[in-house]
């Protein structure tokens, strides 16, 4: 999900490259978000100063014209400059009153590309331009209706249902009469048919200089700028009345981050789930959308306005922009609640008493029986792909019963590994473009075997040199270690293997637990990030430590080394990840009074044994900190001697994804601690595409 930003002038004079000039401003505040295209909207010409729509449907209101550019922002910025001047646009023309939108996208649905960038259209004329940040679930019944109704759709987005159903509703209220439709009744009767999570703003040639945002899930808030020198005035912004049409000149902006928006005012109100802002006349109108609600009879509802008091805030950036981030990789750990939602959304279904709890995994449901069929399944992957493909190997290998093994991309292309035409070689990476995971998907199709990528770049090379995959849709990642992707990347393959043993009758309950676990798993990470201080005093203790060792097994044996790897690229600190079942083969010959050790010990069928290594590790006068589940400190820690994290326990097969979040912050700490650049670190690059 990326970035919104909408800029309204109301009785004020605004040139079109001032307003342009803001839109792309407000564009590159929200740049660091990452993103793969950009677009605008902004009007003609002068549009009728009152909003008049009792020309119905084919107002001749001049249509709104639309930027898009697929790349970065300074790209469009160049080819808007360009196209103005190849069309003669008069920078110079000046607005009392204009609404002009701005966006970035993250690619969910469809590649990048001018045409999937938003806004998206009704179609011809413009009539009604969406921007969205989000995904919607069902826009697949919304577009096949559509169709029916003779839309054509020119992109592969989600979002172009929206504005397509704007029109459908605005057409439609007139054809029946009611030519005083307003623009928020129309917006409500579209997001009474939309699922799944958004952050939307709507313009329209219909409502001229009006603007509609709304959202569920996503985040947007609304920025006012008052221009009065009056003090009296400015003295009463925080009274409800003042944000009615009082005459005055006033700035409004819509942004998904307030880092858009502080540079112009900090008067901002953060909009809530299930509110409809429509800017109009000067004039901020809260409504609240409920969905319950059906509409009235052959009518429209007529919205209930002001809800809740309207106040207008004055909050600083730090407290907008949720928890004070200091970098990516702080805001990325702590966004995991909500990427794991996202790369599970729509695709767990939930089921009743007639069908049972199962996933869908759109990309994989027609290759399944192949897959089924194949000799095995071989994980490819690089780094912290690779740990991710091994933390969900058991769960694959006991829902498929298949044989997995584990390849990573550099070795087997060193060894020329044998590949068959009877595998099945699952490719992951988080951009796609990893250079290695790319060869070796190369070598795999020259092979003849069944490439399936992981990824979370939609367009990247590998979702499209792929036969099939899945997109872990877990938001664009900007810090250099990955962790959203981590956790994503896993509750994918997690979600592969239901997918594939979906059809055993026998592990039926098994994976029904799974799903019950999948759905709470973002809970139990919002709880697990609780430990952030107590990871930070952890990490206050090593801050000098030459060395780290993490001793996993079974399904942890890949938080052990994807726990190290943390530490070792971030913190620049020598770390080790120790299968535990080795630890007598070398390892222990290292421990003693002075090495730290972190042992991973949450609750599965290795338990006991762990306990058994703990007691080992204890004899020698290992410095332990040790991983337990909740309640279970006085069975991991002989005597009380070692330090003692507790994380809530999931189902053994997901137990990684929360595992690794304390180890997370650990390495993140200890980076900030030691001095060290958390986000570029030491001679790392994000996406590793030489060999
Ligand atoms: C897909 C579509 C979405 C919508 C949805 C309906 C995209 C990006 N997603 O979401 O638009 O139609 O289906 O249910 O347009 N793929 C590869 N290699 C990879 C990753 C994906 O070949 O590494 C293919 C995959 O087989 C599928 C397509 O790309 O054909 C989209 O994959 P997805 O995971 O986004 O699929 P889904 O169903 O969540
Ligand atoms: N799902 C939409 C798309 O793929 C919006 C993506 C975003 O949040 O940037 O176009
Ligand atoms: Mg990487």
């Amino acid at each position: 999900m990326c970035g919104i930003f909408a800029y309204l002038n109301y009785n004020v004079n605004r040139e079109r490259r001032y307003i342009l000039e803001v839109l792309f401003n407000g564009l590159r505040r929200l740049e660091y978000r990452g993103y793969d295209s950009a677009g605008i909207s902004i009007d003609s010409s002068l549009p009728p100063l009152i909003s008049d729509h009792s020309n119905g449907p084919s107002c001749n209101c001049p249509p709104p014209l639309v930027f898009r550019q697929e790349g970065n922002i300074e790209s469009l910025v160049k080819s808007v400059y360009e196209d103005v001047a190849a069309t003669d646009l008069n920078l110079e023309e000046s607005f009392s009153v204009h609404a002009g939108i701005a966006h970035t996208r993250w690619a969910t649905h469809g590649e990048p590309a001018p045409r999937n960038s938003h806004p998206q259209s009704s179609g011809p004329g413009n009539e009604f331009l969406v921007i969205h940040n989000g995904v919607i679930t069902n826009y697949e019944v919304l577009k096949e209706t559509l169709v029916r109704h003779g839309f054509t759709f020119e992109s592969e987005t989600d979002t172009e249902v929206i504005p397509k159903l704007a029109k459908f509703v605005f057409d439609k209220a007139n054809e029946e009469g009611d030519q005083t439709v307003t623009f928020s009744q129309v917006v409500f009767e579209v997001m009474r048919h939309l699922e799944g999570a958004y952050a939307l703003i709507f313009k329209s040639s219909h409502y001229p200089n009006e603007l509609i945002a709304c959202k569920r899930g996503s985040p947007l808030i609304l920025g006012v700028k008052e221009l009065t020198q009056d003090e009296n005035i400015a003295a009463s912004f925080q009274d409800v009345k003042f944000l009615s049409n009082n005459g005055q000149p006033k700035e409004l902006f819509l942004s998904s981050d307030a880092s858009a928006v502080v540079e112009h005012t900090k008067k901002v109100l953060v909009i809530e789930d299930g509110e409809v802002v429509h800017l109009k006349d000067g004039d901020v109108s809260i409504l609240k959308f409920d969905h319950g609600k059906g509409k009235h009879s052959g009518a429209f509802a007529r919205p209930a306005s002001v809800q809740r008091a309207l106040s207008i805030l004055e909050m600083e950036v730090e407290q907008i922009n949720k928890g004070n981030y200091e970098h990516y990789m702080q805001k990325e750990i702590h966004e995991q609640p909500e990427s794991l939602k996202t790369t599970m959304r729509g695709r767990l279904i939930r089921g009743d008493s007639s069908k049972s709890k199962t996933v869908l995994l759109g990309g994989l449901k027609d290759h399944l029986k192949t897959i089924r069929r194949s000799r095995r399944i071989v994980f490819i992957g690089c780094g912290t792909s690779y740990n991710a493909a091994l933390a969900a190997r058991p769960i694959l290998e006991e829902l498929s019963g298949m044989p997995v093994t584990m390849e990573i991309a550099s070795d087997l292309l060193d060894r020329q590994g044998p590949i068959y035409r009877e595998d099945t070689s699952v490719f992951v990476s988080q951009s796609g473009e990893t250079a290695d995971t790319l060869h070796a998907l190369e070598y795999a199709l020259e092979n003849g075997a069944l490439c399936v990528g992981i990824t979370n770049t939609v367009g990247s090379a590998i979702a499209r040199n792929t036969h099939c995959g899945v997109h872990i849709n877990a938001g664009c990642e900007i810090g250099v270690a990955s962790t959203k992707a981590y956790t994503s990347q896993i509750v994918v393959m997690a979600m592969l293997a239901l997918a594939i043993g979906g059809d055993t009758i026998s592990s039926e309950s098994r994976r029904e637990a799974i799903i019950d676990s999948l759905f709470d798993l973002p809970n139990k990470v919002r709880e697990v990030l609780k430990l952030d201080q107590e990871m930070k005093d952890i990490a206050q203790l090593l801050i000098a430590e030459q060395s780290l060792l993490v001793f996993g097994r079974g399904y942890n044996y890949a938080t052990a080394l994807e726990g190290a790897l943390k530490v070792k690229e971030v913190a620049l600190m020598h770390s080790e990840g120790i299968l535990a079942g080795e630890m007598k083969h070398g390892p222990l010959a290292l421990v003693d009074e002075t090495l730290p050790i972190v042992v991973i010990a949450t609750r599965d069928a290795c338990f006991s044994k762990q306990q058994s290594v703990i007691q080992q590790l204890h004899a020698r006068k290992g410095r332990l900190i040790v991983m337990c589940s909740k309640g279970d400190a006085a069975s991991v820690c002989v005597g009380g001697s070692c330090r003692v994290i507790e994380v809530p326990q999931v189902e053994d097969c997901l137990q990684p994804v929360i595992n690794i979040v304390p180890l997370q912050l650990l390495a993140y700490h200890l980076t900030v601690l030691r001095g060290y650049n958390v986000d570029q670190p030491r001679n790392l690059a994000k996406s590793v595409t030489t060999q």
